[in-house]
């Protein structure tokens, strides 16, 4: 998959899977077409080959162009920090790198770091070496992976007040809330993680918004019908439309719908 555009990253099934839903009354699909809900996994829970075969896939796409494809859209402007697109937004941004990962190795999803988590307050132990080269369209020049992580009570302060986003109960304080620990844990992590035009270059950017996104989904359960407030025009920070891809929020809302889940 060398140096593709972003529109080739989504699959013809994806691609029906987002279907209006009325459409989708008159274009049908045999039962069971969509593959099954796959499970996103604690980081920590790995053994090393399942650690071994995500590096792999990664490591791969870092080579093939495909990873820089991804930095570059995340350091242009869609709108999709310090608004309600931050959550569907990344929700997007992560299905297209997992399905990318799978062209790799067809096992492989997005772990997630659970930095709620006492024991996981530090950087993961088997991602410390992993700085790899990422190669970025030209004429970008290539990125190297560095960090800076600060001790595991600053991590601990960081990410203290998670139990109390968590029950916030509109999705405005629940998304800026949840978007301010974010902001500390790239802090935290410091060096590519701690500038928008190169986050994704570091592989736990992946797995530290796994997290986000299984905390979005933890909330969305317990508080059913609460969603972004997106009414606005195309290319706008409150448009619904998920560019440079043709999800919008409401295709966001399910993550069971959008095949996977979090164990
Ligand atoms: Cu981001």
């Amino acid at each position: 998959m060398p140096q593709t555009s972003m529109e080739s990253m989504v699959s013809f099934t994806e691609m029906l899977r987002i279907l209006d839903p009325e459409l989708m009354k008159i274009v049908k699909v045999p039962a069971n077409w969509f593959p099954a809900v796959y499970e996103r996994e604690d980081q920590a829970k790995l053994n090393k080959h399942e650690r071994d075969r995500f590096l792999c896939a990664y490591l791969t796409l870092v080579a093939n162009g495909t990873l820089g494809q991804f930095v570059k859209i995340h350091g242009e402007t869609h709108y999709q920090h310090g608004t309600e697109r931050f959550l569907p937004w990344h929700r997007v941004f992560l299905l297209l790198l997992e399905h990318a990962l799978q062209t790799v190795h067809p096992e492989v999803t997005i772990p997630y770091w659970n930095w709620t988590k006492a024991a996981s307050q530090t950087f993961p132990a088997w991602l410390a070496s992993v700085t790899p080269t990422v190669p970025m369209p030209p004429p970008m020049l290539p990125i190297t992976v560095i960090r800076s992580p600060g001790p595991s009570s600053w991590l601990a302060t960081i990410t203290s007040g998670t139990p109390a986003v968590m029950g916030l109960g509109t999705f405005s304080m629940f998304t800026g809330g949840l978007e301010g620990i974010h902001n500390g844990v790239h802090g935290w992590v410091g060096g590519t993680m701690n500038w928008l035009a190169t986050a994704p270059c570091d592989p736990i950017f992946w797995m530290h918004h796994a997290n986000i996104d299984r905390l979005w989904s933890v909330w969305q359960a317990a508080h059913p019908g609460l969603n972004p407030n997106l009414p606005g025009p195309p290319s706008s920070p409150t448009s619904p439309v998920m560019d440079p891809w043709s999800y919008t929020e409401s295709n966001t809302r399910s993550i069971a719908a959008m095949g996977y889940k979090y164990v």
